[in-house]
Formats: structure tokens, sequence, C-alpha cells
């Protein structure tokens, strides 16, 4: 383990804690800073390592996580430290190589760090954490080693996913009970309601939607179908590429934070971008999740509410087998017209058809059913972190 002074993990002490560099480049989005965080957090508070985050965007990082400074060029949060990586040559003001090395969807670690990692005398261990997908042929290729073409290392392919054999999602120990907390007290979700958007929690009879997408022309049907729904629909949009639409919908100039407009049976607020504790508030508030890319798409697994996902999209729609192999996890088990219901409304969320918003609902009693009992056999595959951190161990043995 690392003897090297760094600043020291909250659980264990700095002399016997895991060491643990994690390497961040952000390509668009949050995503990438948002899946990195979230692990660097788990790893330091779950399993008592010694964690740095190198991220070459603090912008991003801030909004989901206020309490970053964006003039420093490290500072530590929460335990953890964080450098602003300059690629890429920058490997930080001293060269510590940690004992695990985890360099995040495949972004080039700086080549000065890699030699440091060759030189030091017990090789660090060394990840590539790879995007999620839930496609068959990622369990064959999850821990494959890949040996260094010209230094003695080897880096080992980490593959989330949804299936057996896969290094699964992240998961943070306290989510469920986080979860029940919320969900059992009346009293937190009104002061949630009212801390949020300034108002008491909706009717029963109101279906709560929460709205977390990249720009997509299939918005504007649906919110011409939530407007003349027969039940009230409560909209909330946290500020970002879809609140363009949605402010054309209502005539506005903008949909920024605090905004509230209201069409037919369709009210809809403009909520700030929070942290992502705040964002899974929001999700618990919610009867639907509409969510995007990789982490908010996992969160809303974990929340176990029905959800409609807009996968990021990618050249020659290589992102649409990955639609279909989530799809055939999530939905495996429902009757088969709620399953088609289901995917044609993924599909169309994702550029393929309209929207059929009745058809969804008419099976929102088996989506609902389903979410939850999906939420329970994707803890079976075990939480992101901890499939990591234990085969790391074995290997620092
Ligand atoms: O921002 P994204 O579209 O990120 C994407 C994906 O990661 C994709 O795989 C990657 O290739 C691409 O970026 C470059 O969606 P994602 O993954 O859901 O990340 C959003 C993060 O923001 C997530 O951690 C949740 C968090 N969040 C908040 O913390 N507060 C908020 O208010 C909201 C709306 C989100």
């Amino acid at each position: 383990m690392s003897t090297a002074a760094r600043s020291s993990g909250p659980v264990e002490a700095p002399s016997t804690a895991i060491a643990c560099d994690i390497f961040c480049a952000v390509i668009d989005n949050f995503g990438d800073i948002g899946v990195c965080w979230r692990l660097a957090r788990q790893l330091a508070s779950e399993h008592g390592w010694q964690v740095r985050v190198f991220v070459d965007d603090l912008h991003a990082f801030q909004k989901l996580c206020p309490s970053l400074a964006l003039d420093r060029a490290r500072q530590t949060i929460g335990g953890i430290v964080v450098e602003h990586w300059h690629q890429p040559a920058h490997a930080g003001d001293t060269l510590d190589v940690a004992d695990v090395v985890i360099e995040a969807f495949a972004c080039e670690l700086p080549p000065v760090y890699v030699a440091a990692m060759a030189r030091r005398e017990r090789a660090p261990v060394w990840f590539n954490l790879e995007y999620l997908s839930a496609e068959d042929w990622v369990a064959d290729f999850h821990l494959r080693p890949s040996p260094h073409p010209r230094h003695p290392l080897t880096k080992t392919f980490f593959f989330p996913g949804l299936g057996p054999g896969t290094g699964g999602v992240l998961k943070e120990r306290h989510l469920d009970a986080a979860r029940a907390a919320f969900e059992t007290s009346q009293a937190a979700r009104a002061a949630w309601w009212q801390q949020t958007v300034g108002r008491a929690p909706p009717s029963a009879a109101a279906t709560v939607v929460s709205l977390f997408a990249y720009e997509n022309p299939a918005v504007d049907g649906l919110l011409e179908q939530w407007r003349d729904n027969a039940e009230p629909v409560v909209l909330l949009v946290p500020e970002g590429r879809v609140s363009g639409a949605v402010a054309r919908f209502f005539g506005l100039p903008e949909f920024a934070a605090g905004k509230h407009a209201e069409r037919g049976n369709l009210s809809a607020h403009a909520l700030a971008f929070t942290s992502q504790p705040g964002y899974d508030a929001l999700l618990w508030a919610s009867d639907i999740n509409f969510v995007r890319g990789e982490d908010s798409f996992v969160r809303a697994q974990w929340a176990a509410k029905p959800f409609v996902w807009h996968i990021y999209p990618q050249a020659d729609d290589a992102h649409l087998p990955k639609l279909d192999a989530a799809l055939a996890h999530y939905a495996r088990t429902l009757p088969a017209d709620a399953r088609d219901a289901l995917a044609r409304f993924w599909h169309a969320w994702n550029g393929a058809g309209q929207p059929d918003w009745a058809a969804f609902r008419r099976h929102l009693p088996a989506l609902k059913q389903r979410a939850a009992d999906w939420a329970v056999e994707l803890a079976e595959v075990g939480d992101l972190a901890g499939n990591l951190a234990l085969f790391a161990k074995t290997q620092l043995k």
C-alpha cells in the first residue's frame, strides 16, 4: 500500500489505505465526470481508499459538485483530492503514482505518468473503465488483461454492465435506505416540493414526470399529449439541452430555473441543475423519469420507477443495438403487450416514430412493478465500486 504523504481518506489511516488515481477527460456533457466522481466518492467512503481525481473540465464538474472551486489547480473535497488536469503532459505536481490507477473511458494517461508507473517498485493495478453497455459481449471482455507494448505493465478492461459476469453499475450502500426514507416520509417529500418548486406536492391524481434529455424532436408531440391528457401532468425539467423546446412549446423566450408554465393539463417547472444527491431526490419525487446518457440512466434504475432512456447518440446509429440490449434486460419479464409499448416508446424517444403517451400510460401498473423487480435483479450483479475494489485487492495481495 502507498505510504506516500497524501491527504487521508475518511475511513482508514493514510499509511494503510489503498491509493487510487482516477483520470477523467470530459468529452461533453456530465456523464464522464458524473461517473468518475460517484466512483471516487464510493471508493473513499465505502472502501477507505485515498482517492485523487484528475479532471480536465472543472466547469462541467462544478455543475454536479457545487462546492468545487474553478480556479484551483488542486483542492480536497470530502477527503478526495481533485487535480485540474491539463492534458496530456500534466500528472500532478509530484509524480506520486497510486496503487490503483483508473483510466476512465479510454482517456489517455500522461506518458510521464505511465513511465513512472513502470518505474514503480510494484506495478500499480491499472484499469481502463469502459462506458456502460448492456450488450452480451461485455461479459466476455470484462477483466481481460492487455499487456503494455513497451513497459512491464498490464491494463485490465473493466466493463460496467447490466448482467452477470460484468462489472455491474455503481450503487452506494446507503442508497436504498435513503430512497426509502424519502418515499415513506410525507414531511421529507413536502419539504422537497417546497424547496424545489415553492409549492406543496401535487395531488395523487397527477403524474409527475422528470425530463432530462438531449435535444429531441419527439418532445413537441409529447408535450401536446401531456397538455391534452385527461389527468394533470406535472413536468420537472432541469435546465439543459431540452429546455429550449419546452420554452418554445409555452411560447417563452427560455425555460430557465424558477420558471413555471401551464397549458391545458400540463404544468411545467424549470429546475436548477442540482448536486448528484439532489438529482436522486428528483427521481424519487417523480412517477416517471426521462433520463439520458449513462449515469442518470443508472440512477433511474435504482429509483425503481418506470423510466424512458434517451441514449447518447453515436455515429452510424451504433447506439441502437445498445438501446435494444438494455430493453432486453429491463423488459425481460414484462407481459408482451407492456413490453411492446415500452419498446415502442423508447424507440420513438430515440428517433424512430412518435411517442404514444396513452399506450405507455395504459401499462403503467405493469411498468411500475417491473421497475421495482428490476432494481432487485440488477443489484444481484453487484455494485461496480465494490466489484472493482475486490478485483484490485486480489491483484495487490
Ligand atoms: O450528461 P450526460 O449526457 O453524459 C453523457 C453520458 O455519460 C455518455 O455515456 C457519454 O458518452 C457522454 O456524456 C459524453 O448524461 P449522464 O451520463 O446521465 O450524466 C449526467 C450527470 O449529471 C449524472 O451524474 C447525473 C448528474 N445530474 C446532476 O447531478 N444534477 C442534475 O440536476 C442533473 C439533471 C443531472
